[in-house]
């Protein structure tokens, strides 16, 4: 499958229909495109286009929002069951940290652990640290994947190590994706890895956390 196969998707997406942007991922799927080719190649791609539109001097938030729904539309779609009742290999918390309410990547990413039988708990968007950290310990996370897509949040990245040190969840690994945090090293971060998708993510956390029964 092609990325050319993806075009009406994407332009389904720009145009925010998502009753369309629902029968293309249908019909995506039904000719064999995989859900990661859709989230990166469909889904990615059209938030590429749409980046210009959302930038401080030009916004429409009506039209992005329109976008943002036909987003979710797809993203049911391409997981109908949702999170799986059986979860079996350890526990992941998914949160975009205080100031960030960008949350479609964090939900997508959500769905990815899920179905790879992760328990994940969601913290949401504006999530401030002292709360993503009390959820951490309560919960005894494995991992928490912080989603970050605007820059002034990278400051609490950084210092998320250092606090959960504190606590004691110096094992506990930690996780960075989105677009303000995948141009950034682990290292420059304090994180254990910086993903560039969902699947990325999923992939890092197989090989570290992975309690099979
Ligand atoms: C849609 C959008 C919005 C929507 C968000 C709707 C929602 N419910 O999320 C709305 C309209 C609300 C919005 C608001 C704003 N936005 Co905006 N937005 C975007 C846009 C166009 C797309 C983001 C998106 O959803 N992408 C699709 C998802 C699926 O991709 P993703 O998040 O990268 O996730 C994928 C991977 O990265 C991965 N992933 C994500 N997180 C994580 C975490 C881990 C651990 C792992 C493993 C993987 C992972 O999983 C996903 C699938 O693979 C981006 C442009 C861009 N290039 O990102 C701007 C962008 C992020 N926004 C921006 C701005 C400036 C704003 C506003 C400040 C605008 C304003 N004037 O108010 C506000 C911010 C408000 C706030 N305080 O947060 C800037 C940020 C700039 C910066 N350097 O900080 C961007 C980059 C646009 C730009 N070029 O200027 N925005």
């Amino acid at each position: 499958m092609s990325n050319s196969d993806m075009r009406a998707l994407v332009e389904a997406l720009l145009e925010g229909d998502q009753a369309r942007c629902v029968s293309e991922a249908a019909r995506l799927r039904k000719a064999g495109a995989g859900v990661a080719q859709i989230v990166v190649d469909g889904i990615g791609k059209a938030m590429e286009q749409l980046d210009g539109k959302c930038t401080i001097d030009q916004f429409n938030l009506l039209e992005i929002m329109l976008v943002g729904r036909a987003v979710m539309g797809v993203i049911k779609e391409l997981f109908p069951k949702g999170e799986p009742g059986m979860p079996i290999r350890g526990t992941v918390i998914v949160c975009s940290l205080e100031g960030d309410v960008h949350d479609m990547g964090k939900n997508i990413l959500k769905m990815v652990l899920s179905g790879k039988g992760y328990r994940v708990i969601d913290c949401g968007k504006d999530c401030p640290l002292d709360r993503l950290l009390e959820t951490a310990e309560g919960q005894q996370a494995d991992a928490v994947c912080v989603s970050g897509l605007i820059t002034s949040v990278i400051p609490q990245v950084r210092l998320l190590r250092e606090l959960a040190v504190e606590r004691g969840l110096g094992q506990m690994r930690i996780l960075a994706g989105g677009a303000a945090l995948k141009q950034a090293t682990a290292e420059g971060l304090k994180v254990d890895f910086v993903a560039d998708t969902a699947f990325d993510g999923a992939r890092y956390l197989e090989e570290v956390v992975n309690e099979e029964p």
